[in-house]
């Protein structure tokens, strides 16, 4: 049966702001208080997603979630009309406000972690929990019942315990011949509960390893076609707050830096040999040395958070952030990257996700990657997948109601709360 790779990307929301909310994030602390630009932000991964579906990629959206979250605001003791909390919040607690405001789920790398058919019973789905941030936890409820609602051929596990810190996605990769091959899955944790393991030390680690194991389990995967690795402190201490900060892969190549894991001989050593085990072919991986892509390069050009698309025609494309054009070590290794016979990337598409960028969110970040077969596809809710028609009612809805510009105070405006509500009943969501 032919299996695909569907990518769900996260539409911005029009409260999408830079408040500084996600430390160890560096792109967000360094922007923290900058004028955001919602308008530019959401139409910036349309565009993105536009492109895919133009070259027949499957691309489907997930909307944008209800913000502000008054119900985060009640359930922290706020009381009186909504404009009245709003403006409490805004006055007592700036960091709970904003908080309750971010745009934050439109990193759909993060909403979940998807095992497909190939790997697992069924096509499985747990939503993270994201408990390692405030502003990122209040996702996880709405984002499981979305994701019901878009795939309702698949299994939905309930979120892990918070005290289990799982970031989705973002820490998981699923390496395999082809889309419509088994594979091997990838899991990067950061640190773990039970263990005494090396520790950053200026940045906080997000993914726990008893929530990649937990996951390992609830999803049935077979030990023999997993790799369970922890990424390399001095990577978080760079500010490499996810995997996908450092490392990627897509089918049967893996591109990851010099410093992204501990005892990376020994990693590299276990995908190998579980690849082969499985695929009965070598696995490709490429290690970029820090004197080609510096660490501080990788987190600023955001390099490995490239979208590495299999392309329907054959070959590879990279779809990279213009920071990595902007810096020419960065762009003169890409460059290699693809002339290079030796791997199956032929072809690189730079984006503009500034806004995206400025929160620390590359193209890789927007999508969550769900490999569904024919039959799996057929069953999705269709009214999700992205067709001319969505795309530009999309647009048309973006660039009539969305903020141009948007500083935190404007939100307490009188007559915002009303707009934004409108604006979230875009249809046909
Ligand atoms: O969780 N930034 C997000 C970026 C998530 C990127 N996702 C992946 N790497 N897959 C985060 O740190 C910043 C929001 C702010 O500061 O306003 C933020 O939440």
């Amino acid at each position: 049966m032919k299996y695909y790779e569907l990518n769900l990307d996260g539409l911005v929301g029009p409260t999408h702001l830079f408040s500084g909310l996600s430390y160890g994030n560096v792109a967000s602390e360094t922007h923290r208080g900058a004028v955001s630009h919602p308008r530019a932000a959401a139409l910036q991964g349309l565009e993105k997603m536009k492109f895919l579906a133009d070259l027949g990629i499957k691309q489907a959206v997930m909307p944008a979630q209800p913000r502000p979250d008054l119900q985060a605001l009640r359930a922290q003791a706020f009381q009186g009309s909504d404009q009245e909390i709003l403006q409490q919040a805004y006055e007592q607690n700036f960091e709970l406000f904003c908080s309750v405001c971010s745009s934050s789920f439109m990193w759909t790398a993060n909403a979940a972690t998807v095992s497909s058919s190939l790997e697992a019973e069924a096509l499985i789905f747990t939503p993270a929990n994201l408990s390692s941030k405030f502003h990122r936890s209040i996702e996880a409820q709405y984002t499981a019942a979305k994701l019901k609602e878009i795939f309702p051929q698949a299994k939905h596990h309930a979120t892990l315990n918070p005290e289990l810190r799982d970031e989705g996605a973002a820490n998981h990769t699923r390496l395999a011949p082809a889309h419509s091959k088994p594979g091997i899955d990838f899991f990067v944790y950061g640190y773990s509960i039970n263990e005494k393991l090396a520790e950053p030390q200026n940045f906080p680690a997000r993914q726990a390893k008893e929530a990649s194991q937990t996951i390992i389990t609830n999803h049935g995967l077979d030990s023999n076609r997993v790799v369970l690795a922890q990424q390399s402190t001095k990577a978080i201490d760079a500010g490499v707050f996810h995997n996908d900060v450092i490392s990627t892969g897509n089918s049967n190549l893996l591109l990851y830096h010099e410093f992204s894991f501990e005892n990376q001989t020994q990693v590299l050593e276990e995908l190998h040999h579980k690849y082969k085990q499985t695929a009965g072919k070598e696995l490709i991986s490429i290690e970029v040395k820090n004197d080609e892509v510096s660490l501080e390069q990788a987190v600023k050009s955001y390099l490995f958070n490239s979208q590495i698309i299999s392309l329907p025609a054959g070959g590879m494309l990279l779809l990279a952030a213009i920071e990595c054009q902007g810096d020419p070590q960065v762009k003169a290794y890409i460059d290699k990257l693809i002339s290079s016979p030796a791997n199956p990337i032929t072809q690189v598409k730079y984006f503009n996700l500034r806004e995206s960028m400025h929160n620390g969110g590359g193209p890789a970040c927007l999508r969550l990657r769900v490999v569904m077969s024919e039959a799996e596809l057929n069953l999705m809710n269709q009214s999700y997948l992205l067709t001319d028609e969505l795309y530009e009612s999309l647009k048309s809805q973006i660039k009539q109601n969305y903020p141009e510009e948007l500083s935190p105070g404007d939100i307490i405006e009188p007559g915002f709360l009303d707009k934004i509500r409108k604006q979230s009943q875009i249809s046909p969501f």
